[in-house]
C-alpha cells in the first residue's frame, strides 16, 4: 500500500487529494511541523530533504509535488486526471510547475521561510515583503487563468486543480486580500465540494477558506 507523508495544509494536500480521487488504498502519515517532525532523524532517513510530500511506493520513494501528482494521475488513466491531448497535458504541467516553483518555491517560501534565502535577519524582512507582494500578484494571475472556467483544463477536474485552492488558502492565512479573486474563490468552493476533497480536508483538520 502507498504511504503519503504530509503535514496539514501544506503543499502535500495536492497529492493527498489525488490519492483520494484515484481511489487506491493508501496510508496518510501526518508529520507535526510545530514539533519539527520533518527534521526528526527517523524522517530524514526517509527523506533527507526534510520536506513533504513524500510518497512511498513499492518501487521506492518519490519526492516533489509535481512528480508525485503526475505519477498518481498516470496510475489511473481512466480517471482523466491529466489531459490525454499533448498540448492540454503540457498546459496542465506548465501551470503545476509554475505554481510549485515560482508561486510556492519563491513567493510564499519568501514569506514563510525567508531564512532559506538569506542569513541576514534584516534582509529577511525584505525577502518576506517581496514574497508577500509577489504572492498577491501571482494569485491575481491564477484568478485570471480560471476566469470563465469550471476547472483549469476544459470542464474536467485534473491534477492541476488542487494547488489553486492550496495557494489561495495560504494567501488568506498570511492576510492577503483575496476578495477580488472571484474565479479563484468559486474554483476553491467547487473543489471543496468534491467528496474526495472533503474527506481529505476533514482528515487534515482544515478548511479550504481559512
Ligand atoms: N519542491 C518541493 C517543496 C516541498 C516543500 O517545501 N514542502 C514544505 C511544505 S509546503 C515543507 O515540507 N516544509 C518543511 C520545512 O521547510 O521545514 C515540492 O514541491 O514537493
Amino acid at each position: 500500500m502507498m504511504k503519503l507523508f504530509y503535514a496539514p495544509g501544506t503543499c502535500a494536500l495536492a497529492p493527498h487529494i489525488l490519492l483520494e480521487e484515484i481511489g487506491r488504498p493508501f496510508e496518510a502519515v501526518r508529520l507535526d511541523f510545530t514539533a519539527n517532525e520533518q527534521r526528526s532523524a527517523a524522517y530524514l532517513e526517509l527523506n533527507p530533504r526534510g520536506r513533504v510530500p513524500l510518497l512511498v511506493t513499492e518501487q521506492g520513494s518519490l519526492r516533489e509535488n509535481v512528480a508525485i501528482s503526475l505519477y498518481l494521475a498516470d496510475l489511473e488513466p481512466a480517471r482523466g486526471l491529466l489531459p490525454s491531448d499533448p498540448w492540454r497535458r503540457a498546459q496542465a504541467i506548465s501551470v503545476m510547475s509554475w505554481m510549485s516553483g515560482t508561486v510556492h518555491g519563491q513567493a510564499f517560501a519568501g514569506w514563510f521561510r525567508a531564512a532559506r534565502f538569506t542569513d541576514d535577519p534584516a534582509a529577511q524582512e525584505t525577502v518576506k515583503a517581496k514574497g508577500r507582494a509577489d504572492a498577491l500578484a501571482h494569485l491575481a494571475e491564477m484568478d485570471a487563468m480560471l476566469a470563465g472556467k469550471t476547472w483549469f483544463t476544459d470542464e474536467r477536474f485534473t491534477a492541476a486543480d488542487p494547488m489553486f485552492m492550496i495557494l489561495r488558502r495560504w494567501g488568506i492565512r498570511i492576510g492577503l486580500d483575496v476578495s477580488p479573486f472571484k474565479a479563484l474563490a468559486a474554483h476553491s468552493e467547487r473543489l471543496a465540494a468534491r467528496p474526495a476533497v472533503a474527506r481529505v480536508l476533514e482528515r487534515e483538520g482544515i478548511r479550504f477558506d481559512a
